[in-house]
């Protein structure tokens, strides 16, 4: 039920509360809001060249190089070298804007640039309307007095994004750090200009994505027209959410043209029901109205797992006595979400509480989808979302190196239940601290505030990526930086630091929500007075990078505790078939120009045949080692995830690095460009789901632990059977075990002679299973050596299709234990719901797969397995 507060808040507006009534007068008519995209007959042409052609908006210049075959496409082979060009030239795009009658008519007329990448000038009618200088910025323009009806020329100089920070770094009295600047890559040596720029971080190059600095109308351009008055934005506060009762509010921004008297209803879209109207005396200009309202016993917004993330929509609606003369909607969930920091007698608690409930964070750090991001798709988002779901996620990471997401981005986190921790857009870098730049930083944030404010899925804001354990400001630990400044500029740029992370932004985070919560960077320990390393934490969020970038053995994963992790993570090279779509065979070798090119990490190559060699066999043939760099992956993570679960509640999340890909490449995501689901994909989904299994070895001993994300407590029994790999059981123990609601119970402690009976280690797994009332909630396996010691058997894998109504499954057997078993119909696009699995000996599986197109032909069927491995 939803019921009005009669004593509304007047912020600028008048406003006189009046008796609720049931509907708008639908016999109204609607004064009529125009709104349309600018999208047809855009042309491009290289401002000091020969180059021209048809452009795509919203697109980017190389795209539109791209579509007509004016360049190769820059991420096959090492074409990205040779298109090092392009971020050098201006460009200019132009159209011509056709004016009606009608939209001419309306008192209002703008041009709303929703995102410009990055340096541009807009002409209508070759009058300068508009000098943009910030890609995440939203940009209004007036038109009214500038257009005519019929033709108006539309023009968008854009300089080159690096000619342009080259002229910000000489007027800069120094140089400015940013370690994923692939400067040298782009023909500039050392001169890093990224920092200059607001600009996302990874299109200058990143350690898994490549320098191509993009430029373009990369957003929408979009032409509204109206009469009279509008509703610019509805915000709806959340001061406080109980199941019992939501105490709201309505924030409504109204421009008027002149002063006038209305009434605006507001109502809930799917019962219909009104819950307040309010008679307005509004100005001429922007008037923000405020009202209170409360719904008794709201369906609350829950995470994936916790319940439905049910969704309110609103409807505003403005009227007069004779028509309404502006309308809109818009779309929330209704929850309490904070991040709570508490001391306990550890340190600090890190995590987040939905509506009260203590939240354990599964999820991935989240970059964007493609260099070129125009080309991302509904349909891309739609499967990198419902993957993530699959997944057993809950939390998803904007990654501060890329963008503020796009709006579907976040109605799909809304619409699945995935919470998102919001980065800002600075990563591993410092910031000039020009008057002009911080005022560009604030609106920025203002403008992506107040974009975002309404997704229930945002459960954090954070500053950026890294850059207080790159600086680290407090001490003399990081990255190295503040060493190459003198005592004054290493003090200005720690005061620009302060400035951004510590009072702009999160000062717009206060005033711009309903007091949302706000963290400076990740990592961090502490909030401001905690001096720790990031590696020693007690308290606050941790990147733990002991395991690969400091090539640690994953058994570090075991012993590295942390409140929060908020990443982690091992790289693999991308299925088979993907790298034949950036490469020929000659460049089949990891070494290769070819593939070199498609690993960024300095040194990468070699952690992974490091590690390899000391976990498993080393292959020599290529095939084969694309495969084990994703088995090999698949383990380091699950090691990761499970301990992180297992140290529940000390630790409250797990967010590895990294979910998806920008291009064809050698990383850390667990699926690629194409949005193939490698090994990882696999081992991730079974390690989030709800309930888990996990054993670890402790002083001779096996530690057997439940973690269960559920509510209630869940009696059952562990049922653990010690077989050989040909499926004879050595030995079986059944515990009558209860798995404790929403944290990790120690279920069992076994000296591991005792399961292993004197047995030889190398040839013995143990299965490990928890039912209740006979419905198995988990399982896992374990195994007493390193899989290179294992003495696997070989065996025939037995398949067959089997259609079942719409369904299409591939059924596997074996009868002796088939290790990381990987299955592939080539060329052939198919999506398994399960892959790279250890087939127990006698298993049977069915693994759902989809596809398009023609049936599928078992012939065409690869296997691997780790036994085939030399
Ligand atoms: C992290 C990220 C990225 C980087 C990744 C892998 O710390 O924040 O900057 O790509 O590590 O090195």
């Amino acid at each position: 039920m939803i019921k009005s507060t009669l004593n509304s808040l007047l912020s600028i507006a008048f406003v006189i509360p009046v008796l609720l009534f049931n509907s708008c007068d639908s016999k109204k008519t609607e004064s009529k809001f125009i709104e349309r995209e600018i999208s047809e007959n855009w042309t491009y042409r290289e401002v000091d060249g020969e180059l021209s052609g048809k452009a795509t908006i919203p697109g980017t210049v190389h795209t539109d190089l791209l579509a007509e075959d004016k360049i190769g496409d820059p991420f096959y082979r090492v074409n990205e070298k040779d298109l090092q060009w392009i971020d050098k030239k201006d460009w200019e795009y132009s159209t011509i804007l056709n004016i009606s009658e009608e939209e001419f008519a309306k008192s209002n007329l703008e041009l709303c640039f929703e995102g410009l990448d990055t340096y541009a000038d807009v002409y209508l009618n070759d009058s300068l309307i508009l000098q943009a200088n910030n890609m995440f910025r939203t940009w209004k323009v007036d038109v009214k007095s500038l257009v005519q009806v019929g033709e108006n020329s539309l023009r968008v100089y854009l300089h080159s994004p690096i000619k342009e920070g080259l002229k910000l770094l000489e007027a800069s009295a120094y140089p400015i750090p940013a370690t994923n600047d692939q400067s040298e890559q782009g023909g500039l040596g050392d001169k890093i200009v990224s920092v200059f720029s607001r600009k996302a971080g990874y299109h200058f190059g990143w350690d898994w994505g490549p320098r191509l600095v993009a430029s373009g109308i990369w957003r929408p351009v979009v032409l509204k027209a109206w009469d009279d008055l509008r509703i610019q934005d509805i915000f709806i506060g959340q001061p406080k959410v109980t199941k019992e009762q939501a105490d709201l509010f309505a924030e409504i921004t109204i421009q008027s043209d002149d002063i006038a008297t209305s009434e605006l209803t507001f109502s809930d879209k799917e019962s219909g029901e009104v819950i307040f109207t309010q008679k307005l005396q509004l100005k001429a200009g922007e008037n923000k109205i405020s009202v209170p309202f409360q719904i008794k016993n709201p369906k609350l917004w829950w995470s994936a797992g916790l319940g439905e993330p049910h969704l309110y929509t609103f409807d505003a609606v403005i009227s007069n006595s004779k028509k309404i003369v502006a309308s809109k909607s818009l779309t929330t969930g209704l929850r309490s979400i904070k991040l709570v920091r508490k001391k306990d007698d550890a340190g600090e608690s890190f995590y987040f509480e939905l509506n009260g409930v203590p939240v354990f964070s599964k999820g991935a750090n989240y970059i964007p989808n493609d260099n070129f991001l125009p080309r991302v798709t509904n349909a891309d988002y739609e499967k990198v979302i419902a993957d993530a779901v699959e997944a057993n996620m809950n939390m998803l990471r904007v990654w501060g190196g890329g963008i503020y997401e796009n709006d579907i981005f976040y109605d799909l986190c809304d619409k699945n239940g995935l919470l998102v921790w919001q980065d800002f857009m600075f990563a591993c870098a410092m910031y000039p601290g020009t008057a002009e730049f911080l005022e560009n930083v604030k609106q920025e944030a203002v403008d992506n505030v107040v974009r975002l404010r309404n997704h229930p899925s945002i459960a954090l804001w954070c500053g950026n990526n890294e850059i207080n354990t790159g600086w680290s400001y407090y001490d003399d630990g990081g990255w190295g930086w503040k060493e190459r400044y003198s005592a004054e500029h290493s003090e200005e740029l720690n005061e620009t630091y302060l400035a951004i992370f510590h009072k702009i932004l999160p000062d717009v985070v206060t005033k711009y929500t309903d007091g949302d919560d706000y963290w400076p960077s990740s990592p961090m320990s502490g909030y401001e007075a905690d001096k720790k390393a990031d590696y020693e934490t007690t308290s606050g969020d941790m990147h733990y990078w002991g395991v690969w970038h400091r090539v640690k053995p994953l058994e570090y994963y075991d012993t590295t505790k942390a409140r929060y992790m908020s990443e982690y993570g091992f790289q693999s090279f991308p299925d088979f078939e993907t790298v034949k779509k950036y490469t020929i065979p000659e460049d089949y070798d990891i070494e290769s120009e070819v593939m070199a090119s498609h690993q960024r990490n300095v040194g990468g190559n070699q952690r992974i045949k490091k590690y390899l060699g000391w976990y498993y066999k080393v292959p020599s043939d290529f095939e084969q080692f694309l495969y084990m760099s994703q088995v090999l992956q698949a383990k380091a993570i699950k090691m990761a995830i499970e301990s992180h679960r297992r140290n529940m509640p000390y630790c409250m999340g797990s967010l590895y690095w990294q979910l998806n890909d920008c291009w064809p490449v050698a990383s850390w995501s667990s699926s690629d460009y194409y949005h193939k689901r490698k090994a990882l994909y696999y081992t991730v989904k079974k390690a989030f789901q709800p309930i888990i299994l996990s054993a670890i070895e402790n002083d001779g001993k096996l530690d057997i632990y439940g973690v269960s994300d559920y509510l209630q407590d869940k009696k059952g029994q562990l049922e653990l059977t010690v077989m050989d790999f040909n499926g004879n059981e050595i030995n079986k123990q059944l515990i009558p075990s209860n798995l404790n609601s929403n944290t990790s119970s120690l279920l069992y402690s076994v000296p591991i002679s005792e399961l292993l009976i004197g047995k030889d280690k190398n040839t013995l797994l143990l299965k490990m299973e928890f039912r209740s009332d006979s419905e198995l909630l988990a399982d896992n396996c374990f195994y007493f050596s390193k899989p290179k010691d294992l003495k696997l058997p070989k065996t025939q894998v037995k398949t067959e299709l089997i259609k079942d109504g719409e369904k299409q499954y591939l059924k596997v057997s074996s009868e002796k234990l088939v290790k990381d078993l990987y299955l592939s119909f080539a060329e052939k696009q198919v999506i398994f719901s399960d892959n790279y699995f250890d087939l127990l000996p006698g298993e049977s599986r069915m693994v759902e797969l989809e596809y398009e197109g023609e049936a599928l032909d078992l012939a065409s069927l690869k296997t691997m397995s780790l036994d085939q491995i030399q």
